[in-house]
């Protein structure tokens, strides 16, 4: 999948801004135009652009409508609509007729319009109900009449068009797809088109420095110019065609995971940073470039050099960022909510069964798809924080990964809450992520039991297993401006002893190939005796402003 680009063949029309906007109720079919909408924003989440608590915690179906006319010029080419992502499920209308539906609310829906005409009429119909089959996992529940809906996990259900909808012509016969894949200094390419390509790769002062003909090749770069981690150097490739072409983005960076570490381009590099989220103020988890910068500005004055997409695939545009500014990502999916800190079972017939896993299986495709040739994402995560300990977990990962390796060379990771010994499925993973609140949910305040349960914890997996670690999670609630001496919890200080005991137990183990502390910022979920106005493990707050333990971190990982 191409992200839609405008050159001498293609043209790319912006349909962001105000959006006619209804919630609907079931079953729902467009039948002309909305008559009593209001006005929305695109992109953007819908939750907490009004004042209405309808729309706050809205379960079901609602539908955005753009009216918008088609440029003459276009009309003999091949029109796509493009959205970003649209929480969770999308039907889309194109003058009354469905032109396709798509199911899971992190990756980009792309369909090509049957019938070009003048006016075009765009109603998108979205459900933000979530079941045993969805990504994320959740459960529908009906309470006097209504529908609710039940989350097993931390993040407030945002739903909406959470990215920009684009409308981009392409030609019949043009580009569909461009794969790049390198080797120290070969760049490996495959041009999917019915036409045949020349292919040009120019470097960053747009110098040609490789050619080569043919929708298949290979070209070596003399004198190389890598893509490191905070020093990022990106190359373009570009194919042409007789009637089209397309210039993608890459770098030259080769992965190696080892016991002891990552390297990249055979640089070890220690993973320095957080679990993040799509969150912000009025726009929920819509797309916005300038709170995009600001984190990765944020993220440079700490030091830090790696992030995961927790819980789910980002926009897109943070991608490019994370490319041209060297930073590493790991990219998960959004398999999130695959417990219910119950004694239920979640690996059953009923729940994740052969369907959910199927839809597993398409979202790590589409993942993969989307984000290939971005030298930025260095490793896959299937999930977080499912029950691996359960005997069902075991068949299911199995086909789980083996499908995804057939897809992708990169390392995989699994997220853990479960202790390594109970664990069932975290041999068939190349990297083991784990997820520990010792002194927090256990031992809560006790930063005196955090060495031993935490050595404890890590040592449970690498006696099993012999993998590189990365402690994925580890944090604790801070009230922005709450100081306590001697700290207690939820104060700036125990943020601070916090994240400190954590570090000096990490030292102690060489194969822990990184720390990401939960969270980069404070983020919005729903509100719980433990949840008032989010959660509150941001090393930020949600404005993007430092608490005290930033100023720490910005120096201890600066060496
Ligand atoms: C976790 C989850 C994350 C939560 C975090 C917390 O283990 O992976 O989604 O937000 O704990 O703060 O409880």
């Amino acid at each position: 999948m191409l992200y839609p680009q405008t050159n001498a063949y293609r043209t790319v029309i912006e349909l962001d801004g105000l959006w006619h906007f209804q919630i609907v109720e079931e079953p729902f079919v467009p039948q002309g135009k909305l008559k009593d909408f209001q006005l929305m924003s695109v992109p953007s989440s819908y939750n907490d652009v009004t004042v209405l608590k309808s729309l706050k915690d809205h379960v079901g179906k609602v539908c955005y409508e753009k009216t918008i006319t088609l440029p003459r010029n276009l009309y003999e080419e091949e029109i796509h609509l493009r959205i970003g992502s649209a929480s969770h499920q999308a039907s889309v209308y194109v003058n009354g007729l469905l032109i396709g539906s798509h199911r899971g609310g992190f990756l980009p829906i792309d369909f090509v319009l049957p019938d070009v005409k003048e006016e075009l009429v765009i109603q998108v119909v979205l459900d933000n109900r979530l079941d045993y089959q969805s990504l994320p996992m959740g459960e529908i529940n009906q309470k006097n009449g209504k529908s609710t809906q039940q989350i097993h996990y931390d993040f407030y259900n945002y739903s909406g068009i959470h990215r920009s909808v684009l409308l981009y012509s392409k030609p019949k016969t043009g580009i569909d797809d461009i794969i790049i894949t390198t080797n120290e200094n070969i760049v490996k390419y495959q041009i999917k088109s019915s036409a045949n390509s020349i292919v040009q790769i120019l470097d960053s002062s747009g110098e040609i420095v490789g050619e080569s003909q043919g929708n298949e090749g290979e070209i070596k770069i003399s004198s190389p110019h890598y893509w490191n981690v905070g020093n990022a150097y990106l190359y373009q490739l570009k194919a042409m065609t007789s009637n089209d072409s397309y210039t993608e983005k890459f770098g030259l960076r080769d992965i190696d995971l080892r016991l002891d570490g990552l390297y990249i381009n055979a640089n070890k590099v220690y993973l320095k940073g957080f679990g993040k989220h799509e969150d912000f103020y009025v726009i929920g988890k819509g797309n916005n470039t300038a709170v995009n910068l600001r984190d990765f500005e944020l993220m440079n004055w700490i030091h830090a050099n790696s992030f995961r997409t927790s819980h789910y695939p980002y926009a897109e545009e943070i991608y490019d960022i994370a490319d041209e500014q060297g930073f590493l990502i790991i990219n998960e999916v959004p398999a999130v909510g695959f417990n219910f800190w119950s004694n239920a079972t979640i690996f059953t017939e009923e729940r994740a069964n052969e369907a959910t896993l199927s839809n597993h299986i398409q979202t790590v495709r589409e993942l993969i798809e989307r984000d290939k040739n971005h030298p930025s994402v260095v490793m896959i995560s299937l999930s977080n924080e499912a029950n691996t300990f359960e005997q069902g977990a075991l068949p299911y990962y199995e086909k789980l990964v083996s499908e995804t390796r057939k897809l992708t060379n990169l390392p995989l990771i699994n997220v853990e809450w479960v202790d390594g010994k109970e664990n069932q499925v975290a041999h068939l993973f190349d990297c083991i992520g784990i997820n520990r609140y010792h002194g927090w949910y256990s031992h809560f305040g006790e930063l005196d039991v955090i060495e031993h349960d935490l050595s404890q914890s890590i040592l449970n997996y690498y006696e099993k297993y012999k993998k590189p670690i990365l402690l994925s999670e580890f944090g604790a609630d801070t009230i922005a401006g709450f100081h306590q001496l001697p700290s207690e919890p939820f104060s700036e200080e125990f943020q601070l002893d916090f994240i400190k005991v954590y570090q000096k137990v990490i030292e102690k183990f060489p194969y822990v190939i990184g720390e990401h502390i939960w969270n980069f910022a404070d983020f919005m979920t729903k509100p719980g005796l433990n949840r008032f106005g989010g959660n509150k493990k941001g090393v930020f707050t949600r404005e993007r402003q430092p608490k005290l333990v930033a100023h720490y971190l910005k120096d201890y990982w600066s060496k």
